[in-house]
């Protein structure tokens, strides 16, 4: 396992387009490419419970049914089968990948019902004869296993119980057991073979090691229809760790795969929010300085669909799109700075945080229209597309030309490749910086449309023996951002 993310070019941003629709995604990746997006992380594609009626006060077909599998199927919210591999051929055809969700830790929680491929299941007796899976293929409250009284995780500082219990009711897959392992493997690898190029893998903290090791080192080469022989698939894991003394960390998870750095995303959130004494210029060594785990092993956001409404620890400070001024400049920080692989989130509009993706009255999911109030496409806003192109132009370089300009207004260079200026004061911050780029006049991306002039009525920067005067008002951008 080398960490390295699978990727077409200099890039290794990835978007994260949360349900959207197999046809959408397709639809956009030509624009991905464009952009200089890596790849594009999918909800999950295998078949899950379909929620008309989840409980008391919750809303029909919430968003969370596609992490209760039925079986493996790849027929789901988001489409078929074949608008699945409609949807990776496309794709990979313009050098954007897929990487799906894989959720693999449990299934459904204890109701029963028929999936969304027409398959029956029954949570109360761990019967889904779609796979098929049945009740000796789940852990059991026993010893050497699942050890509360209500069979439920209960205290996250019990690895046995965070393993080996129930996460939220749902049935708990016994993946040290070949069966079922077999079944996992042989699910990956329908998606390998297709032309999938990565995986994000869900509640990793809930799997022991050695069991996600066993899946990733029995999938399939990546196919040399698109990839070079012997390319592995990628991999990326969600284990949640914000701080605490709980006993599984991120790291022991790091040298099968990356992981999912949420201390990242709580505190970029207390940072620009100005929250528990936090500030702008104690970002210069953020990362590795203020403990998270090597930034090699990091996959870094701002926001994720569960964070952004308040699911899983951790999430009060969390800027989301409903705070689009201080979102954006996050985002770009996020893309200019030198620490992890960066994730873009795309979400659809909500206030109610159960409720599923715009959709008509049957849960079936409406076409994605950005910007049309419901899907908020934050991949597509200008500033951070643009802000795309300028990680690509930096990506391999280290951060230099640091200053503080004040608390909340920092500058920083990528070794002669790009340069940022972030201004999250209440007043305009102006001076000459030295951005350690070649001389010559930039666009600034985050008001222009790309970064060559002629800069038509966008800022722009000239730079002159290495050095720029720069002005940043505090208006709804607040940034200049340049590169070569
Ligand atoms: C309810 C009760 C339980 C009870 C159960 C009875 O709360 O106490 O035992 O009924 O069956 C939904 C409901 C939840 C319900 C459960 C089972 O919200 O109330 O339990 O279904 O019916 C998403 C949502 C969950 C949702 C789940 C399955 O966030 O709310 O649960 O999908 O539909 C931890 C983990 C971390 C996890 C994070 C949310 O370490 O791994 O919590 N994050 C990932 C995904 C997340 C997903 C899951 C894991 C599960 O990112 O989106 O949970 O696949 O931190």
């Amino acid at each position: 396992y080398n960490g390295q993310p699978i990727c077409s070019g200099q890039t290794n941003v990835v978007v994260h387009l949360f349900e959207w629709k197999w046809a959408d995604v397709a639809s956009e990746c030509s624009a991905l490419a464009q952009l200089g997006y890596c790849a594009v992380q999918v909800s999950p594609p295998q078949e899950h419970a379909v929620l008309e009626d989840p409980g008391t006060g919750l809303p029909p077909y919430p968003w969370w049914q596609r992490y209760q599998p039925v079986s493996y199927a790849l027929d789901s919210r988001s489409g078929s089968h074949q608008e699945f591999v409609n949807m990776v051929e496309t794709c990979n055809d313009v050098g954007v990948y897929i990487y799906v969700d894989a959720v693999i830790q449990h299934m459904t929680g204890g109701q029963s019902g028929y999936g969304s491929s027409g398959s029956f299941y029954d949570g109360a007796t761990e019967d889904y004869p779609g796979v098929p899976f049945s009740t000796d293929d789940f852990h059991k409250q026993q010893p050497d296993e699942c050890t509360t009284s209500s069979g439920e995780i209960e205290d996250y500082s019990d690895a046995q119980q965070v393993r080996f219990c129930r996460l939220v009711g749902l049935r708990d897959l016994r993946t040290a057991n070949d069966y079922v392992r077999d079944m996992l493997v042989e699910y990956l690898n329908t998606l390998v073979d297709i032309g999938v190029a990565g995986f994000r893998v869900d509640a990793c903290k809930h799997t022991m090691p050695e069991d996600l090791e066993h899946l990733y080192t029995n999938m399939h080469d990546l196919p040399t229809r698109w990839f070079p022989a012997g390319s592995r698939p990628y991999v990326f894991q969600e284990v949640i760790y914000v701080g605490g003394d709980e006993p599984i960390r991120p790291e022991h998870y790091t040298h099968i795969g990356r992981v999912t750095e949420f201390r990242y995303s709580a505190n970029i959130g207390n940072i620009f929010r100005g929250w528990d004494g936090q500030q702008l210029s104690y970002l210069e060594d953020f990362g590795e300085g203020w403990g998270f785990m090597d930034g090699l092993d990091a996959v870094v956001f701002i926001d994720n669909h569960d964070n952004q409404r308040g699911h899983g620890p951790g999430g009060d400070s969390v800027l989301t799109y409903k705070d689009d001024r201080l979102y954006k400049m996050a985002t770009a920080f996020e893309l200019a700075w030198p620490y992890g692989q960066p994730r873009v989130m795309s979400s659809f509009a909500f206030d109610d945080t159960e409720a599923g993706p715009p959709s008509d009255g049957n849960g079936n999911t409406y076409d994605v229209e950005c910007f049309n109030g419901e899907w908020v496409c934050e991949h597509r806003w200008h500033q951070i597309e643009n802000m795309v192109g300028f990680h690509n132009a930096a990506l391999g370089t280290g951060m230099s030309h640091w200053r503080t300009i004040s608390d909340n207004a920092i500058a920083f260079g990528r070794e002669g490749t790009a340069f940022i200026v972030i201004n999250n004061e209440d007043h305009e911050v102006s001076g000459d910086f030295e951005t350690g780029m070649p001389d010559g006049e930039y666009c600034d991306v985050i008001s222009c449309d790309g970064p060559t002039p002629p800069c038509n009525s966008c800022g722009s920067v000239t730079v002159s023996g290495g050095n720029a005067h720069i002005t940043v008002p505090n208006d709804s951008d607040s940034m200049v951002a340049i590169h070569v």
